[in-house]
């Protein structure tokens, strides 16, 4: 079934009261927001796009931002969101891979991406205030109505995520796929009449976008609609919610501010954490200071959330918690067994949250994938007798800042175009604010400066990806085998952002 279908199926008795209410308190309706979706499905429609066809999203997070997506679930098309920091390079990539028929951006971005669009059949654009040649267009047009029948198995949209390889994947996602996922997360989360989120995290990657989005609309719930994090706006508006979701970098920066306290969370009653690891002291300091116990859980792209401690049971610091319902996870070994209780291995999952596979990449997929149909996550962990899940890191390298994802492929390719760079290794140092924070260690002629770096980076890389700092060294530290030793990188300057 069309996943929007079921959003309006749970929102039907209640389609005046208030759905997205922005900080100045002004609220829109689920009709509102539904009726802002349909004549953005107008919009889509006129362009020619049809059915299947993708509809590639730079927007600034706003009411109107979230209206496209559910116009694109309308219509059938595919919807793909694109983090605003991705630079016209990274989006060129993108909107090639994605063959996109319809590209949204901000109207300060259009000049600058026309020429990287020029395939595109239709460039639009929207602002923050929900202006743009996207919402003239409605005028002009009649909402569309009805909503396209879908299977459960067709493609609803498709988030791009990196790789060992430095090339982004699209990680294909069917309505079965979001449905299943929310309706996994709204019961174990345990929603209930009368809750209230908090909504600060951006909207086109999963985490604020399905998870945090989807609950509220199955559940029928306003959403207190943030477009920026800033604490003293978090905290405002903390005692009319009843649920937020954050990365750990959110809980950090409440905790950084003094006057942040219990009396700011006397209506919470679910406080969680993902996309990155949560630290045992940001837990334990989150404890003390407001009585709350975060409750973390463990998601990505390909599948949304797979496990998440239990609202009911204990949630402990450092793990990850059990398989949703419906969903399948397991601890595979090096030898291809599953591990027994404690071992550590690779987390593989399967059932309806798993993504079919990577957009126009089967031999991808297939990699990723066990004969069993599990997928192979890349995150390394352990389950206890119980089925709980603690993580210890990544099999790979890549990097998380923030909660956004980096690839030191990616950063290693661009730098080593630099003319005098001999070779370069990225790795993620602890940071106290982003978890880990991006330096390059490199090789190179006296000639190269950090200027020079940084300017080749601006260019291909967003900004969060581009080193925080370049340490120029002679040589690289090497194995045996002459693979760099990152871990010793990174050992050695552990300490690096704290000094
Ligand atoms: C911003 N900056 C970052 C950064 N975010 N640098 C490194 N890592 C990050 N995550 C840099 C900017 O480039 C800029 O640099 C400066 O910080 C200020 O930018 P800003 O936009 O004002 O930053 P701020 O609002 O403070 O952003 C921090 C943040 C944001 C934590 C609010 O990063 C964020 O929203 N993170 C959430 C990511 C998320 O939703 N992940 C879910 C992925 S889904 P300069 O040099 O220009 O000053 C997933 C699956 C799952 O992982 O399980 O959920
Ligand atoms: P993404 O590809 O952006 O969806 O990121 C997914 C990755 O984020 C996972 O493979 C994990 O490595 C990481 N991740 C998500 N949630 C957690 C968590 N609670 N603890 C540790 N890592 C996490």
């Amino acid at each position: 079934m069309n996943l929007l279908q079921v959003f309006l199926d749970r929102t039907g008795d209640v389609g005046n009261e208030p759905f997205l209410t922005v900080p100045d308190g002004t609220s829109l309706s689920f009709d509102d927001v539904f009726a802002r979706a349909a004549e953005f499905a107008g919009a889509l429609v006129a362009t020619g796009a049809v059915i299947g066809d993708r509809v590639v999203a730079q927007v600034d997070k706003s009411t109107d931002a979230f209206a496209l997506y559910l116009a694109c679930l309308q219509t059938g098309m595919v919807y793909i969101p694109l983090n605003v920091a991705y630079t016209p390079s990274e989006v060129a990539f993108f909107l090639a891979d994605t063959e996109a028929a319809v590209f949204v951006c901000r109207p300060q971005d259009h000049a600058t991406l026309a020429f990287v669009a020029k395939d595109v059949n239709a460039v639009l654009t929207l602002d923050a205030e929900g202006r743009g040649s996207l919402p003239a267009k409605v005028s002009l047009v009649e909402p569309y109505v009805g909503v396209v029948d879908r299977a459960d198995d067709d493609l609803a949209c498709m988030l791009y995520t990196s790789g060992t390889t430095g090339r982004s994947k699209g990680a294909m996602l069917t309505h079965r796929n979001l449905a299943s996922n929310a309706e996994a997360l709204h019961q174990v989360w345990a929603w209930q009449p009368g809750d209230v989120l908090l909504h600060i995290l951006p909207i086109f990657h999963v985490h604020g976008l399905f998870v945090a989005l989807h609950c509220a609309l199955l559940n029928a719930s306003e959403v207190i609609y943030l477009t920026t994090f800033d604490t003293t706006a978090v905290r405002a508006q903390l005692p009319r919610a009843t649920v937020m979701m954050g990365v750990p970098t959110h809980y950090s920066r409440l905790l950084a501010d003094p006057a942040f306290g219990p009396d700011d969370c006397r209506t919470i009653r679910l406080f969680t954490s993902g996309s990155a690891p949560m630290t045992e002291p940001v837990f334990g300091a989150f404890t003390e200071r407001t009585g709350h116990t975060i409750c973390e859980r463990y998601g990505m792209t390909e599948c949304g959330i797979i496990t998440s401690n239990p609202y009911d049971g204990e949630r402990i610091a450092g793990t990850v918690g059990y398989a949703l319902p419906g969903v399948e996870m397991r601890v595979v070994t090096e030898d291809g067994t599953v591990a027994a209780p404690g071992q550590t291995g690779i987390v593989q999952t399967r059932g309806p949250h798993l993504s079919p596979g990577y957009w126009r990449l089967p031999g991808k997929t297939a990699e990723e994938m066990t004969e069993d149909g599990f997928f192979r996550t890349g995150d390394v962990g352990s389950v206890d007798e119980s089925g709980r899940l603690t993580l210890a890191g990544r099999a790979g390298d890549m990097i998380i800042s923030g909660g956004y994802n980096v690839y030191p492929k990616e950063i290693e390719l661009v730098l080593d175009e630099v003319e005098g760079v001999v070779e370069t290794a990225v790795v993620g140092l602890p940071h106290t604010d982003f978890g880990e924070g991006v330096v390059a260690f490199v090789v190179a002629d006296p000639a190269v400066t950090p200027d020079r770096l940084a300017e080749a980076c601006q260019h291909d890389l967003a900004r969060f990806k581009q080193p925080k700092h370049y340490f120029f060294v002679t040589e690289l530290p090497r194995n045996a085998m002459g693979k760099v030793q990152k871990a010793q990188l990174r050992s050695e300057n552990a300490d690096f952002f704290a000094r």
